[in-house]
């Protein structure tokens, strides 16, 4: 039977970095060992020297093929998931979306149709829920029983995804019931909506003026409405893509009183500011490239959020990976910000990112594993199988070389957008070799398996269990 063994690596969990070799069979991990066991002609050998041996990344927050803002999301399963391992992330849980007026389930098959026989890794969905009515109060129970075990409500976008606080709060309590989570979107919508038409009335069509319409307080208030309602329904709830610092402090204030409020946030609040979404002088409409939702925040936000990652008040960096090419869909709001599609790519860049952070003493090395991998294994039911090095767990790993620079660019990279909002940025580690189920995917920035488009399996994630 052929095996293969990561030799000579430094392993890192969440919690434990030690020296061993990682033994693996039918695509599982079968033993950890110190140097000595001898291969077998038929063992295939990866030499990790040098090397910290990871579970591989999950990114728990992506729109893969996503139909928004009259456009679709530039990455489908196949190009978007084909990035994602190129940069260490070997999971992606997805949101499916319920049309206005239409079912679950509908939602979720037309998302399992997007995603077989394209996706190159793993991948499990989210459902997002536009309207949370008796009907689809019922559907939530066959979403879970089929692995789909999180949903994603917004106080954002009326018209479009918007749902009011009852509805929330039904759903609320059914995931209650169900063992289900609600996901977030915290800001509120409906005075967004009207910043947005007094600046439009006012002449400012800018891509700055996506930011100065969608304040912090917006988000803050969200947050904390978002975090009331699921504590009188007695329910954990998950902020997604957090942004900003009073939002993080209504994060905060709920740990801190013992309720399971849970956020992530996203390498483009970490790393970028709002001054990105001002372009270059002569040429404004740079900044289109950098609207996404919620807007980038003043640089001053940048180290509340990582004192939040060290802190534990942040659980998980994902990306909101969104992306929009600059020409033709990003150009949709020439004249109008908020035409601009809202979204940037990242399922490539995240662990680069992130790894800077390590270097730069900001989080440490288990910490990294823990943010980018372990915590959204746990809080989306995938724990164990995802997210760890340990014997009888999915062979997803990646050998992650500190020393191996890369220059982020759209010419590096394999998202399919013209852009990149990193572009020109040398990061100090990369992987050297990615494992998805025990097989090596992408060696030295290469694609080296066989198969690429449909080798990537449906994840039937279990229920919220923390
Ligand atoms: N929220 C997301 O999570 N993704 C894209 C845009 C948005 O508002
Ligand atoms: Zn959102
Ligand atoms: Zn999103």
């Amino acid at each position: 039977m052929t095996r293969t063994i990561i030799q000579n690596g430094t392993v890192v969990t969440a919690s434990d970095t030690f020296a061993a070799d990682v033994w693996i069979e039918n695509g599982k991990i079968v033993a950890l060992a110190q140097a000595g066991i001898k291969l077998g002609p038929e063992d295939q050998a990866i030499d990790a020297k040098g090397c910290y041996v990871i579970p591989g990344g999950i990114d728990c927050h992506t729109h893969l093929d996503m139909p928004f803002g009259g456009t679709n999301s530039a990455d489908d399963f196949d190009s978007g998931t084909v990035a994602a391992a190129h940069g260490g992330t070997t999971t992606i849980v997805d949101f499916a979306i319920q049309q206005k007026g239409g079912s679950l389930r509908a939602g979720l098959d037309a998302w399992h149709a997007k995603a077989e026989g394209k996706a190159a890794i793993d991948y499990g969905f989210h459902m997002i829920m536009t309207e949370a009515n008796a009907g689809t109060l019922e559907e939530m129970a066959a979403c879970i029983r089929e692995g789909v075990t999180s949903f994603k409500m917004f106080m954002a976008y009326p018209g479009v995804f918007l749902v009011d606080d009852q509805q929330i709060f039904r759903a609320m309590l059914r995931a209650g019931e169900l063992g289900g989570l609600i996901t977030m979107h915290a800001e509120i919508g409906l005075p967004i909506d009207v910043l947005i038409q007094r600046a439009l009335a006012e002449g400012h069509t800018a891509p700055i003026y996506h930011a100065l319409t969608r304040p912090e307080i917006a988000e803050a208030t969200g947050t904390e409405r978002a975090i009331a309602l699921a504590e009188m329904a007695k329910v954990p709830v998950y902020m997604v893509h957090l942004s900003a610092q009073r939002a993080l402090e209504r994060v905060m204030e709920a740990r801190d009183r013992g309720l399971p409020a849970y956020a992530e946030t996203c390498p483009q609040y970490l790393f970028l500011d709002e001054d990105h979404l001002r372009g270059d002088p002569g040429d404004e409409f740079k900044g289109a490239g950098y609207v996404a939702t919620p807007a980038l925040r003043p640089k001053h936000h940048h180290d509340h959020l990582w004192r939040g990652l060290r802190n534990y008040d942040l659980s998980v960096v994902a990306t909101d990976h969104c992306p929009f090419c600059m020409k033709d869909q990003k150009e949709l709001g020439r004249n109008d910000f908020s035409k601009i599609p809202n979204g940037m790519p990242g399922v490539e860049t995240r662990l680069h990112l992130l790894w800077e952070g390590v270097t730069q003493g900001k989080i440490s090395l288990n910490r990294f594993v823990e943010i980018t991998s372990t915590a959204p294994a746990k809080i989306f039911g995938m724990y164990g199988k995802k997210g760890t090095i340990a014997v009888g767990a999915d062979a997803d790993v990646v050998v992650w070389d500190p020393k191996r620079e890369k220059v982020l660019s759209k010419d590096t990279l394999h998202m399919r957008v013209d852009y990149s909002p990193f572009e020109g940025r040398k990061v100090p580690g990369s992987p050297r070799a990615v494992l998805s189920r025990g097989e090596l995917i992408v060696e030295n920035d290469q694609w080296v398996a066989k198969k690429k488009q449909g080798r990537g399996q449906f994840v039937r994630r279990g229920t919220f269990s923390l």
